[in-house]
C-alpha cells in the first residue's frame, strides 16, 4: 500500500504551529541550522529485507500478520517507510532469502519508491533446501575443501545479484567458530576462511566495497573465526583496499568501549559499513536507542569526528544499515523508531562544539569535556529532525501517520494475518 502525499500535507499542516514553535527556539540557538539540515537530510539509512517482519528466537515466533510475502512487498513495505520519514532510501537484500529472480523488473520497482540497493548479504550460516555440502561445522573455515568452495560459489552468486540490481557492496558475515574446545585448529579455520574470502575479494567489482562483519559469539559459544574488530581488520588489511571492517552494534561483548573501535578503525581508514541495533545482553537485536542512546551518542560523536579528520562524505562513505529484530512489536513501527533515534542522535552530534572539546582536551580539563559531550547529548534535537524531513518532503511525526492511516490494518486485510516474511 502507498500512503497518499496529500494525507501527509494534511498531517504536517495541523502540527505545522506547535512544530514551528519548538524549531524555532532550538534554532535561536545555532550559527549553522542550514548546514545541519542539509547533512541530516541527505543522511540515509539502508532497511535489511529481513527486518520486515516478526523477528523470533528459538522458543517461538509470534506474528502480527500484514507481512511482504515476497521481494516486491518488501519493497513496497520499505517505499512506505521512506515516503513516511524520507531517511530511508535503500534496501538491503538477503541471498537465498531474498532472490530477485527478475533484476530488471525489481530494480525497476525499487525506482519507482526512490530506493536504491545497498550491500549484499550472502548466507552461509544455515543449509538451504537442496544443498550438498552442510555449513554444520562452518562454511569458509570448513575442513572440507567441497563445502568451502560452495560457500565461495554462494557469495560470488550474491555478487552477481548484486550487480544486477546495481549494489555496490557485499556483507560477509560468517557464524564459522567452535562450540567446543578441541573442536577446531584456529590458525587453519583463519587460513581457510582468508582463502575463501581472498578468492570473493578477487571478484568484487572496482566500484565496490567488501565489509567483513564480525561477532563475538553466536551460534558458536566457544570460539568465533571473525570475533571481534581485531580479527575482521586482519582479514581486511589482508584482502586490500576494497575491504573494509564492518561493526554491528550488537556484536560485541558487554561493556566493549564501541565508540573507541570506531575511532580507530576510521582513523586506520578501515571501517566501511555500519549495524545499527541496540542491546541489553548480546546480539538482541533490539530498537536502535532503546536502551543506550548515550552510547549511541558517543559512537556518532565518534563518527561525526572521525569521518570530518578525514574529509568523508557522512551520508555517502560509509554503509548504514538497521539490523535489528522486532519480536513484539510492528516490524514497521519498530523500524520507524530506529531511524528516528538515529537522527535524533547523529543531530545531537552534530551539535558538538568542536572547537571547545579539543581546548578542552588540551586542557586535560576533564570537567568541561563532559559538559560539552552532554550539553549536546541533553539537547532536544527532535525539531530539528522533524525540519529536515518536512523540507524533504515527508512527515513531521511518521510515526502518527502511520497510526492514523491503519497501515498494519490494511496490510493485513490485503495480505492476511497469516503471511509471514522469509528470514529468521
Ligand atoms: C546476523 C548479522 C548479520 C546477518 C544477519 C542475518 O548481524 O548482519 O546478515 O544477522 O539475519 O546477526
Ligand atoms: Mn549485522
Ligand atoms: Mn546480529
Amino acid at each position: 500500500m502507498r500512503i497518499e502525499k496529500n494525507k501527509i500535507d494534511e498531517h504536517n499542516y495541523l502540527g505545522l504551529k506547535e512544530h514551528q514553535r519548538k524549531f524555532d527556539f532550538i534554532a535561536s540557538d545555532l550559527m549553522n541550522t542550514k548546514e545541519i539540515l542539509r547533512k541530516l537530510i541527505d543522511f540515509q539509512v539502508a532497511i535489511p529485507s529481513w527486518a520486515l517482519g516478526t523477528g523470533g528466537t528459538r522458543f517461538g515466533r509470534f506474528p502480527g500478520g500484514g507481512e511482504p510475502r515476497n521481494l516486491e512487498e518488501k519493497i513496497e513495505d520499505i517505499g512506505l517507510l521512506h515516503t513516511l520519514n524520507k531517511s530511508g532510501a535503500a534496501i538491503s537484500l538477503h541471498i537465498p532469502w531474498d532472490i530477485p529472480d527478475n533484476a530488471v523488473h525489481i530494480k525497476a520497482l525499487g525506482t519507482q519508491y526512490g530506493l536504491k540497493f545497498d550491500a549484499m548479504n550472502s548466507n552461509t550460516f544455515q543449509d538451504q533446501p537442496g544443498q550438498t555440502h552442510s555449513y554444520k561445522f562452518g562454511s569458509l573455515q570448513n575442513v572440507n575443501p567441497e563445502t568451502r568452495r560452495q560457500a565461495i560459489d554462494h557469495n560470488l552468486e550474491v555478487i552477481q545479484y548484486g550487480i544486477d540490481l546495481g549494489s555496490e557492496s557485499l556483507t560477509v558475515w560468517l557464524s564459522d567458530g567452535s562450540c567446543f574446545p578441541g573442536q577446531l585448529n584456529f590458525r587453519k579455520a583463519f587460513l581457510h576462511t582468508l582463502e575463501g574470502l581472498e578468492q570473493i575479494y578477487a571478484a568484487i567489482p572496482e566500484k565496490w566495497k567488501m565489509f567483513v562483519e564480525y561477532k563475538a559469539y553466536e551460534p558458536n559459544f566457544y570460539s568465533t573465526t571473525v570475533g571481534d574488530w581485531g580479527q575482521s581488520l586482519l582479514y581486511a588489511n589482508k584482502l586490500g583496499k576494497k575491504a573494509f571492517t564492518l561493526v554491528d552494534l550488537g556484536h560485541h561483548l558487554p561493556n566493549a568501549n564501541i565508540e573507541q573501535i570506531v575511532s580507530l578503525l576510521l582513523m586506520e581508514g578501515k571501517l566501511g559499513g555500519f549495524h545499527f541495533n541496540d542491546s541489553k545482553y548480546g546480539d538482541d537485536d533490539l530498537t536502535v536507542g532503546s536502551i543506550k542512546p548515550y552510547q549511541l551518542f558517543l559512537i556518532f560523536n565518534e563518527l561525526v569526528e572521525g569521518m570530518d579528520a578525514r574529509g568523508m562524505d557522512h551520508a555517502k562513505d560509509l554503509g548504514w544499515m538497521i539490523d535489528a529484530s522486532h519480536n513484539v512489536k510492528d516490524p514497521l513501527e519498530d523500524i520507524l523508531q530506529s531511524v528516528e533515534a538515529i537522527m535524533i542522535t547523529y543531530a545531537q552530534a552534530l551539535l558538538i562544539d568542536r572547537r571547545m572539546l579539543v581546548e578542552a582536551q588540551s586542557n586535560n580539563d576533564v570537567v568541561s569535556a563532559q559538559e560539552i559531550l552532554q550539553h549536546a547529548f541533553r539537547t532536544d534535537t527532535r525539531p530539528l529532525v522533524a525540519e529536515a524531513r518536512l523540507n524533504a518532503g515527508g512527515a513531521l511525526d511518521p510515526l502518527a501517520v502511520y497510526r492514523n492511516e491503519r497501515v498494519r490494518e490494511k496490510l493485513i486485510k490485503q495480505r492476511g494475518s497469516k503471511a509471514m516474511a522469509t528470514g529468521l
